[in-house]
Parts: C-alpha cells; structure tokens; sequence
C-alpha cells in the first residue's frame, strides 16, 4: 500500500486567491496513480493549501477554544468554516480522481481522528482499511480538529500520515510538493539532498532555522521533517515534484528523482 500526500503547494498557490486550485496538476496526479491502480493500493490525504490555512490562520484556531464567550463563538464559527473549505477542497479532488476512472472516496478527517495539541490522540481506521480491501481509495485531508486539550485544533495531512504509517505499515509514503525535494537550505540556494537518513533529519532540522511559515498554520517544511523522522520507522519516504508529470510514478516504482529517505526502525 502506498499513501500519497498531495502537498497545498502542489495543488494549489498559497500566495495567490484564496480557494483557487490547479485542476490540470491534480488531474495528471490522479493520471499517474491510474497508471499503478488496481495493482497497488492508494490512501491519499491532502493539504490545506489556499483553502484551510487562510481561514485557519484568520480565525485563530490553533489557539483553541477559551472561557471568554464571544472569542470563543468567533473560534467554532472559523471552525465551521474551516471545515467546509477543505469540503470545497476535497469535492475538486474526488472529482478530478473519478474522471480518471478511480474510486476515490471521501472521509472527513474531523469525524475520524480526535487530536491532543494537533497530534492525533484517537482515530478510528475500521471504515479506511474496509475501503481499501473493497479497492477503493480513501482520501483524507488537513482538517480542523477536535481536540483533547484546547477543544479545537488544526489535524495537519501530515500528522494523519504518521498516524496511518504507524498503525497500517505501508510499502511507502510519498509527499508531493512544488520543490524537487528536500534541500540542504532554502529551495534553488542550497543543493537537493537525494538520500537522506532518518538519524540525519534532527541536524538538518537545525540548519534549516525551523521557525514559523507564512500562512501554514501548521509548520511547513520543518512539520513535515519531523513527521517523516517518525514514518520512517514504519515505511520508506519519498519528497518528490508533484507539479513534474513522471516524478510522483518514479517514487512510486522505486527509481523517481528526489529525495528518498530509506525505513529504519
Ligand atoms: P500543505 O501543508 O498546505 O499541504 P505542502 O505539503 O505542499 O503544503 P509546504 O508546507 O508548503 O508543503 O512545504 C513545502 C514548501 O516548503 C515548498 O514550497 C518549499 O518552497 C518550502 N521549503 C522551504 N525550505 C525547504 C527545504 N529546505 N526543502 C524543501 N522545501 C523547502
Ligand atoms: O496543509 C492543514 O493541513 P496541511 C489543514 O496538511 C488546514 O498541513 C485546515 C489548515
């Protein structure tokens, strides 16, 4: 099984107008994984990108849900709405999937996972691995949270990765960005790092300056290092350009160009 994180940066311009997507990128995505499917089981998940992190980062959600009443009511508002964009988001998504011919069906992070500071706490996986042994292929996405300690929260894609890699082992895990991979300082200054330990990710996290990231409410480059440090305890990583038709089917056969980060338990 081979779970694919469709990065916001692939699918969309975090920079540009909130909610605008780039259909035909996703589209070739979904192209390539038709090209493996029925053959290998998928699990997507996807990212905020210009749809969850604006409205996250608007409403404050990160910051939970306080005593005072009306920031409060403000907070389950942006909750609400939250949500609903990476609705929006998700509906695009199965839509350019279905067109390829592929049963991608859709579950709601928030009614999945219960998190504790944005890690996840609890999940419930009876319905995902019933999916996949019916060959469909579940997507989930970055979702709001509810959450033990500050009551909402912020699931990032990249948490929900962890959580399945740890309790389902895939074969691989495959994160698509719009960079060829991880590079040893900032993407076009510092060289792409092709292989990289796991034991080497907490030095390469220092050098990186891991500080926080523009709209991404969730951490950027530096959350998505850390989460692989732990997947790659349970399966094989790969960070590759979603965005260059043929590099996402490389990873997937085992000879793409990028960054590969081998399982080490
Ligand atoms: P989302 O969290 O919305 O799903 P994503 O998974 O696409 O987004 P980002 O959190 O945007 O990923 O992280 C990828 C971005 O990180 C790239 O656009 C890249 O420019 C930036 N980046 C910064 N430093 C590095 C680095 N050293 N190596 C690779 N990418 C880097
Ligand atoms: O982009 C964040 O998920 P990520 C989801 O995978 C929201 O980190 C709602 C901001």
């Amino acid at each position: 099984m081979i779970i694919v994180k469709i990065g916001g940066s692939v699918f969309s311009d975090k920079k540009g107008e909130p909610e605008n997507f780039d259909r035909e990128t996703v589209g070739d995505i979904a192209g390539e994984i038709a090209n493996f499917y029925p053959r290998e089981d998928f699990i997507i998940v996807h990212g905020g990108g210009s749809f969850g992190h604006p409205q996250a980062k608007e409403y404050g959600i990160r910051e939970g849900l306080p005593e005072d009443w009306e920031t409060a009511r403000y907070r389950r508002i942006g909750f609400t709405l939250t949500h609903q964009a990476m609705l929006r988001a998700n509906a695009k998504f199965i839509e350019a999937f279905v067109e390829k011919g592929l049963p991608a069906f859709s579950l709601s992070t928030s009614s999945v996972f219960i998190t504790e500071n944005g890690d996840v706490s609890y999940g419930d996986l009876e319905v995902v691995e019933r999916l996949l042994e019916l060959k469909f292929i579940p997507v989930l996405f970055g979702d709001v949270s509810i959450d033990l300690a500050k009551g909402i929260d912020i699931l990032s894609g990249d948490q929900i990765i962890t959580y399945l890699a740890k309790m389902l082992e895939p074969d691989k895990v495959i994160f698509l960005m719009d960079v060829d991979g991880i590079y040893e300082g900032k993407p076009g200054e510092g060289e792409l790092i092709q292989s990289l330990s796991r034991t080497e990710i907490d030095s390469l996290l220092g050098r990186l300056q891991c500080g926080p990231a523009g709209t991404d409410v969730t951490g950027g480059i530096c959350n998505k290092l850390r989460e692989a440090k732990k997947i790659a305890e349970h399966s094989e990583v790969w960070f590759v350009n979603g965005k260059i038709p043929g590099r996402l089917s490389g990873a997937i056969r085992g000879d793409g160009f990028g960054t590969r980060i081998p399982k080490t338990s």
